[in-house]
């Protein structure tokens, strides 16, 4: 029937009941179709279980990991393809009210509540370091301490302080504490501290690649995990600040432009492509593997490292006796005239035993199953 041919009156009803009864099977066809997609098939790359609470799926696949830029440091370069399996993550760097919820469940004492045993300490120094005084022997964690003005950068000891009496309780000393930090990310945690919180959350530290993956938030070959544009220490409506970095100069002046001298409650910046928070800066994150500063030469004579888990054990010229493992992501305290570690790429390594006021964590998970 031509569209402006008159419709008898039976025509009309038969097109409205063909029309209801097209909405009808419409409806359902598409209920059936909403179900199969939402409900009983995972999304693509999603493996179908439901999300641990606060973690957020990492779909799997192959990537550029570490950097090619001219002012990149020599441990994050060249670039090389790595793939990794999907996985989750916690969406926020573990916070002091979820470690306080462990250490009330088992009793678990930090690594800086501990007194540091003499043994364990000289086995990390150079052979014939004299024995320290057991008086010196005393629960403490290092605690970063602004210098009085501009300083050499080379002496990383002349704003990191050791400090009896700090731990995740009280992150500057003895006089500090969390109250009102709830929301915080925990700091002074040693590797073993994280570990053990993983372990009792069900859950376990990510790798190196898992981590870079989960924070280039599926970008391809950027600086940032939120692009390329680099931060400034300007605020305007353009530029928001997009992480808890410092602004000013490193380490006498913090003009705390962003809103944060020190760490930041979790979640206060806008998340990455992948909905997570605080990839760059606020605190480091500790990675399951041991670090080795020229890995990546390694690794890059492979066209691809499939699910790589770290080295057999650390290395590292610059600390020879030292046991390392690797963190992720900087802190408050990286700034661009100083490390500018926040960049995905970037990595550090840190002795699993110590503890330090700008060092946190956070877990990851694998699916029962992969999905394909
Ligand atoms: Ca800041
Ligand atoms: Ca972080
Ligand atoms: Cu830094």
């Amino acid at each position: 029937m031509p569209p402006d041919a008159p419709v008898p009156l039976s025509g009309i009803r038969q097109t409205v009941l063909q029309t209801l009864s097209w909405i009808a099977l419409g409806g359902v066809s598409f209920g059936i179709a909403y179900f199969a997609t939402h409900v009983n098939q995972p999304k693509p790359g999603d493996p179908g279980e439901k999300a641990p609470a606060g973690m957020v799926w990492i779909p799997g696949g192959e990537f550029s990991m570490g950097t090619d830029v001219t002012d990149g440091w020599d441990d994050e370069k060249p670039a090389h393809r790595v793939v990794v399996d999907g996985f989750w993550m916690d969406e926020h760097e573990v916070t002091n009210s979820q470690f306080r919820e462990f250490v009330q469940a088992t009793g678990y004492l930090t690594t800086a509540e501990r007194a540091p045993d003499a043994d364990e300490l000289l086995s990390q120094l150079p052979p014939g370091t004299p024995r320290p005084d057991p008086a010196d022997l005393v629960a403490g964690s290092l605690v970063f301490t602004p210098t009085k003005g501009k300083v050499k950068l080379d002496d990383f000891t002349q704003w990191w302080r050791w400090t009896p009496g700090a731990n995740w309780q009280h992150p500057e000393g003895p006089e500090s504490s969390i109250e009102g930090r709830e929301n915080h990310p925990v700091v002074q945690v040693s590797w073993d501290d994280a570990q053990a919180y993983a372990d009792w959350a069900g859950k376990r530290l990510p790798t190196e690649a898992e981590w870079e993956r989960a924070a280039r938030g599926g970008l391809e070959d950027q600086l940032y995990v939120w692009g390329n544009e680099a931060p400034t220490d300007e605020v305007d409506e353009a530029s928001k600040f997009r992480a808890n970095l410092w602004q000013g100069d490193f380490p006498y002046r913090n003009s705390a432009g962003d809103g944060f001298e020190r760490t930041a409650p979790v979640k206060t910046f806008a998340p990455n492509g992948f909905g997570l928070y605080d990839m760059a800066g606020n605190v480091w994150e500790w990675c399951s593997d041991w670090y080795q500063r020229d890995l990546y030469k390694h690794r890059a004579t492979n066209r691809v490292t499939r699910n790589p888990q770290g080295p057999q054990k650390s290395a590292d010229p610059a600390r020879p006796f030292t046991p390392q493992r690797s963190q992720k992501g900087g802190s408050f305290l990286c700034n661009d005239g100083y490390c500018s570690r926040y960049r995905p790429s970037a990595r550090h390594g840190s002795s699993p035993d110590t503890g330090m006021s700008h060092v946190g964590f956070r877990c990851a998970k694998s699916p029962d199953k992969q999905p394909n």
